[in-house]
């Protein structure tokens, strides 16, 4: 198929004044009445309307039949001959199956509930329409259906039984489309708007569900009241509704007032969500929200900009959660995040600008590039233009382009305008993809102390070379007392090679940089000896400090690697101080205690020209985590019972923390009495945190047989808590037995492989357990390629994304390679392989 281009972009020819649809529900025969108010804008142009597995069953225009328009496999065109020259009615009707929708894009039933998810290209399996963001309209909808509720976009405008009608007063674009439809109850509260309107607000979920609803609508009101206290953004229509659906291929849409969510990010409760659902349920639930005006409000002229409305809908929901949590926590798990997933495609077949220029399938472009670099990007201009200049640009976006379908350019030109700047330069951040790598030196001479920085970005996939970026460095020195001798400072990188020099300095002083990780580059800093343990001591910027810990297990586990080093004793020491200061958060020492993923370690070794080799990998992160166990012996078992808490559960940041630590001190235990505590406080977990925290670390040791079999029977029927049950057991199966173990897992009862969230919790887990996934048979290869093949012929979204599990093929050994390749050139070859897989599938094959 040929890729859409940028380069291409043209307006659509005609405005929508009205949108009204009938939508008469019912599993195998829905039929879709719609009646479109258009009106041209340009003389004498064709018109058409995108529309993908529709049976056609009558088309009219102005009250006219028009037998002879037969539709294509993508739409229909309607000759300019035949159109009059001013405003007209279109009325088609269509058939569609919603039951049969297994791709869950378009209307499709999950659980016998109707529901829609339109971004970016779905709603043209609805009906036939301009399925285009640029082209906003408002809409009228009514459904007829005997279902109890009946759900659409906007206001409630009448309903009797068996039908509803649905108002939606703002213009919006086809892909926020949403309908529901389905025995649904709703958790409901309401918000007053700080202009005094008080506004229902309801999650619907199946019966039986309600109950776990409470913290996903405490998190809606805070980010109501967050969105108007931080961006003077007030909630515009008279209700929110937000559904909660079992089968769904990510995490949540933000149709306007009518936000559908994955389940699992909306239903917890103490005994079956962990803390990190939790957080990624607060998470979710403002991004969605927040995308009301960052989104809604002001949409994306093409899909090319998505990142106009996902890195700064990001940016807003990382803002968010860290007012609500602790900020520097929520930094360094951002940076890991950014680097687990954002770097490694930057690094590989995948990378690709966070505008990007052309694409084959839109849907393969809500990439991590898209989303957290896009968040990165934005940090990164609020730190050169300064808060008051950040405030004031988006004022002014705001109040520039509310009602419009924008672009990056737009965006670009608020903040020149608001600040006075030119961001030519910065652009490159948008345009360029690749990872900058910061090399950096340092000199001191009669008291005056000078870095000399040099960027470089490696070569990406049509982009052999690339001129210097803008690169906010945020900077601090430090004594070698640990006293600060120059204040967090950011300095502005705009060349190739920059040196930047500090004067009237008593000593040599340790620099701290790229402070709060102020630019998503990689740092090349070959540090001298004791200067990351020194910072991992003395840092007064919390992210820095962990990032000297960071930065020096890294160190030590690739000489444990390369060289077959021992654990070093500076890590050692510097990680049991940082563990053992009571001073410090809870939640960041249990980051600091968290070695550098397998993975991580992977791209960070074959980033400095090693071949990674991943049971090695796997074999000296255990040896460190032993070592650092019997370093830490003494004060384990204290810690692990000082940090238990008997009274109610409380998912807040702080009690969370309190957990991460007590399971990451159960972890370091275990490597020392096999499993003995862990069996314990697996018998007494309170909470489902707890409980799979202990869990794992019993499967680590090669127990928890009993344990995974009660767990079973206990949660039977639980389908996010079975989810758990299938994951757990994938990510902490020993390397060489994982296949097997997995395979055992898909042929239980219980595997729903349609399910995109049990399929994840298989073969997503399978693709995370990295020496078990690289093992040199190549059996994880196949295995995961297997069923990608099986996926693709009933869901093709969900299949394209999980291919990304084969971005790093080409890391590895000549023979993983083979194995690798032969893998992917298997799904290449499968007949009727979809567009999505096809287009994955040969970028990574590249
Ligand atoms: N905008 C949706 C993502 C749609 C993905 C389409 N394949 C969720 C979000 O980013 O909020
Ligand atoms: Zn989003």
């Amino acid at each position: 198929p040929e890729p859409t281009l940028l380069a291409d972009y043209a307006p659509f020819p005609f405005t929508v004044e009205q949108v009204a649809l009938t939508f008469r529900l019912h599993p195998q025969h829905t039929r879709v009445l719609s009646r479109l108010s258009l009106k041209p804008t340009t003389e004498g142009q064709p018109l058409h309307l995108h529309g993908e597995n529709l049976t056609l069953i009558s088309l009219s225009l102005n009250g006219a039949p028009l037998p002879d328009i037969a539709p294509d496999a993508e739409g229909l065109t309607i000759p300019a001959a035949l159109l009059p020259a001013t405003a007209f009615t279109l009325e088609a009707e269509v058939e569609i199956a919603p039951e049969t929708n297994t791709a869950l894009e378009g209307l499709y039933m999950s659980g016998g509930i109707y529901c829609t998810q339109c971004e970016a290209e779905g709603f043209r399996k609805i009906t036939f329409y301009p399925d285009r963001p640029d082209v906003m309209a408002p809409f009228r909808v009514r459904i007829e259906s005997d279902m109890p509720v009946l759900l659409s976009n906007g206001n409630p405008a009448a309903s009797g039984p068996g039908w509803a009608e649905w108002v939606d007063p703002w213009p919006k674009p086809a892909y926020l489309f949403a309908l529901v439809a389905g025995d649904l109850v709703a958790h409901s509260a309401s918000f007053t708007t700080r202009s005094g309107r008080a506004t229902p607000l309801n999650i619907w979920v199946r019966p039986g569900d309600e109950d776990r609803c409470a913290f996903a609508m405490d998190a809606l009101q805070r980010s109501m009241a967050w969105d108007e206290q931080v961006y003077g953004r007030e909630y515009d229509l008279e209700v929110f509704n937000i559904v909660a659906v079992d089968d769904f291929n990510m995490g949540a849409m933000e149709n306007k007032g009518l936000n559908i969510f994955n389940s699992k990010l909306v239903l917890a409760s103490a005994d079956t969500a962990t803390d990190t659902d939790y957080e990624r349920i607060e998470r979710v639930i403002a991004h969605e929200y927040f995308h009301n005006w960052t989104g809604n409000r002001i949409t994306c002229r093409d899909w090319f900009q998505l990142c106009l409305k996902e890195g700064l809908t990001v940016f807003r929901d990382q803002q968010f959660m860290s007012d609500m949590r602790s900020a520097p926590v929520k930094r360094i798990e951002d940076v890991l995040t950014l680097r687990a997933r954002q770097f490694r495609e930057d690094m590989g077949p995948l990378a690709h600008p966070v505008r990007p220029d052309a694409y084959v399938e839109i849907n393969n472009f809500y990439t991590a590039t898209i989303y957290e670099k896009g968040a990165e990007v934005i940090g990164m201009l609020k730190r050169l233009v300064g808060d008051a200049g950040y405030k004031a640009a988006l004022d002014l976006y705001f109040d520039r382009h509310d009602g419009d379908a924008a672009t990056i350019e737009d965006w670009l030109k608020v903040f020149e305008d608001a600040t006075g700047r030119d961001l030519a330069q910065f652009k490159r951040w948008y345009t360029d993809a690749g990872t900058p790598r910061l090399a950096v030196e340092d000199d001191w001479q009669d008291g005056t102390y000078t870095l000399t920085f040099r960027q470089e970005t490696p070569p990406t996939p049509g982009q052999p070379d690339k001129p210097p970026r803008v690169i906010p460095i945020a900077l601090g020195l430090l004594a070698p007392n640990g006293d600060e001798v120059l204040p967090t400072t950011v300095l502005e990188m705009t060349e190739g090679q920059q040196s930047f020099r500090f004067e009237g300095l008593s000593a040599r002083p340790v620099p701290s940089i790229l402070r709060g990780f102020s630019a998503p580059v990689v740092l090349d800093r070959t540090a001298p000896p004791g200067e990351r343990a020194f910072l991992l001591a003395h840092d007064t910027d919390p992210v820095n400090r962990w990032e000297a810990g960071r930065g020096l297990a890294k160190e030590v586990l690739a000489r444990m690697v390369t060289e077959g080093a021992e654990p070093a004793a500076d890590l050692l020491a510097g990680l049991e101080a940082v563990v053992r200061d009571e001073c410090l958060d809870p939640a960041f020492r249990a980051l600091c205690l968290r070695m550098p993923a397998e993975d991580d370690m992977a791209q960070t070794l074959h980033a400095s020209g090693v071949v990674p080799d991943p049971d090695a990998i796997h074999a000296a992160r255990k040896r460190l985590q032993l070592a650092l166990a019997q370093r830490l012996a003494p004060v384990l078992p204290g810690m692990i019972a000082s940090l238990a808490n008997n009274g109610p559960f409380d998912p807040g940041a702080a009690a969370a923390g309190q957990r991460a630590l007590r399971l990451a001190c159960l972890g370091l235990l275990t490597r020392l009495d096999g499993g003995e505590a862990a069996t314990r406080a697996h018998a007494q977990a309170g909470n489902m945190t707890d409980s799979l925290g202990a869990l794992s670390c019993l499967l680590d040791a090669g127990r928890g047989a009993a344990e995974l079999t009660a767990f079973h029977q206990r949660w039977q029927g639980n389908r996010l808590v079975i989810d758990k049950w299938f994951m757990v057991q994938v990510l902490h199966a020993a390397p060489d037995r994982l296949a097997e173990v997995a395979t055992t897992l898909t042929r239980h009862p219980d595997f729903d492989w349609k399910n995109p969230n049990r399929f994840r919790s298989v073969m997503g887990a399978l693709a995370e357990n990295h020496a078990g996934f690289h093992h040199p048979s190549g059996a994880g290869y196949r295995l995961l390629a297997d069923w990608l093949i099986k996926l693709d012929a009933v869901n093709p979204q969900t299949t394209a994304r999980m291919s990304t599990a084969f971005e790093t093929w080409t890391r590895y050994d000549t023979d993983r390679q083979a194995q690798a390749q032969g893998a992917l050139q298997s799904i290449a070859a499968r007949p009727g392989l979809s567009r999505d897989t096809g287009e994955m599938v040969g970028r990574i094959l590249k």
